[in-house]
């Protein structure tokens, strides 16, 4: 080889390597643009059958990725690199990423369906006049529990955890807010309290149920719960729904000292490449038959009014799903504690979470 041909084959190779190289990080870091929407979602918070029909509806081919709690999806946006068009945050989350610029504002001429939301969900302290967020699911925290293994406890309170019968049967949801906010609860304390002792006690209390906590785990609690290897789980609602769904011998409260009552909205986050497919999506998800579709298979309360009229009346009248509003008064919505507050709560929860090991 002569030396011209050395060099067009090593250009040649090196165009290659850089082609395989741009394209490799577009599917890793979700690069989008006009014909691509990329979604950041919740795990198990969609029924995969809209993904498609939204698919052969806009022409967009969807990037979906997903996350386990609203931690890890705001340091992954916080990190910059990635080209997320829509997100999943809950209302706390959405708060402190307004806060931060993370979020465009969402133009409602675009969402002709808006007006099937219950206006009970608009509005809310998190967000006035829903000018960065739209409801998408609502719901609570609490215990999903097998009566047949737990030999008569009933799971009133939050301290019936502490119950040494319950020694290694117990599964936690994976989440700092979560599990800190109920060891605050069970001693009469708020879900959003600050006061170092008392989240210091939170934590010693939390250490006394270390031998009945059996794993923290993420979606898997499901099937974990449905196929009896724990007697007992701390979940959000619709986990408890779909683990019933799988095995009726189940059944879920929500503890009578209190709980957390959240929204999760969709957003459109600031890295945004496709705005203009990011409505078009949140528009399809408000549409009443997706909405109820949606609702039916992912097992969370929805805030589409139009919505809930479609779907069974073995649904929409489950009072451990969507509990009144006398109910859902005495439950606390999270605050956004501030940064240096909830990165306190994360460290709290993996001094928990060490502990165990
Ligand atoms: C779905 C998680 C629900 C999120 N797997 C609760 N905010």
């Amino acid at each position: 080889m002569n030396q011209l041909m050395r060099m067009t084959v090593l250009v040649v190779l090196l165009a290659f390597a850089l082609m395989y190289g741009a394209s490799a990080l577009n599917s890793s870091q979700g690069y989008s643009g006009a014909n691509t929407l990329t979604i950041y979602n919740w795990g198990d918070y969609i029924d995969p059958e809209l993904i498609t029909e939204f698919e052969k509806e806009s022409g967009l081919k969807v990037i979906y990725s997903t996350f386990d709690s609203n931690e890890a999806m705001m340091t992954k946006i916080e990190q910059g690199g990635t080209t997320f068009d829509i997100s999943v945050p809950s209302e706390y989350a959405i708060s402190k990423m307004k806060e931060e610029n993370l979020l465009l504002p969402i133009d409602k001429s675009k969402l002709p369906n808006l007006k099937y939301i219950d206006p009970k969900y608009m509005n809310l302290s998190f967000d006035p006049n829903n000018e960065y967020s739209i409801p998408y699911f609502w719901g609570t925290v609490g215990i999903v529990y097998n009566p047949e293994l737990v030999k008569g406890i009933e799971f009133k309170s939050w301290d019936d955890l502490w119950n040494p019968s319950l020694h290694n049967q117990i599964l936690l949801v994976d989440g700092a807010r979560e599990v800190i906010g109920f060891g605050l609860n069970s001693l009469h304390y708020s879900l959003n309290d600050t006061n170092e002792e008392h989240l210091q006690q939170a934590k010693n209390k939390l250490k006394e149920l270390t031998p009945n906590v059996k794993a923290i785990v993420g979606d898997e609690i499901k099937l974990l719960l449905a196929n009896e290897e724990a007697a007992v789980g701390v979940v959000w609602s619709g986990d408890a729904a779909e683990i019933i769904d799988e095995n009726d011998k189940l059944t879920y409260v929500v503890p009578e000292e209190g709980s957390n009552l959240w929204f999760d909205n969709i957003v459109i986050p600031k890295t945004a490449k496709n705005v203009e497919g990011a409505h078009k999506f949140i528009n399809f998800m408000l549409d009443p038959e997706h909405a109820a579709q949606n609702a039916e298979y992912v097992g969370y309360a929805t805030p589409n009014k139009k919505a809930l009229e479609l779907l069974p009346e073995d649904i929409s009248g489950d009072k451990r799903f969507y509990p009144s509003p006398e109910v859902t008064a005495k439950l606390e919505v999270y605050r956004n504690l501030g940064k240096r507050m909830l990165s306190h709560y994360n460290d709290l929860f993996l001094e928990f979470k060490m502990h165990r090991k």
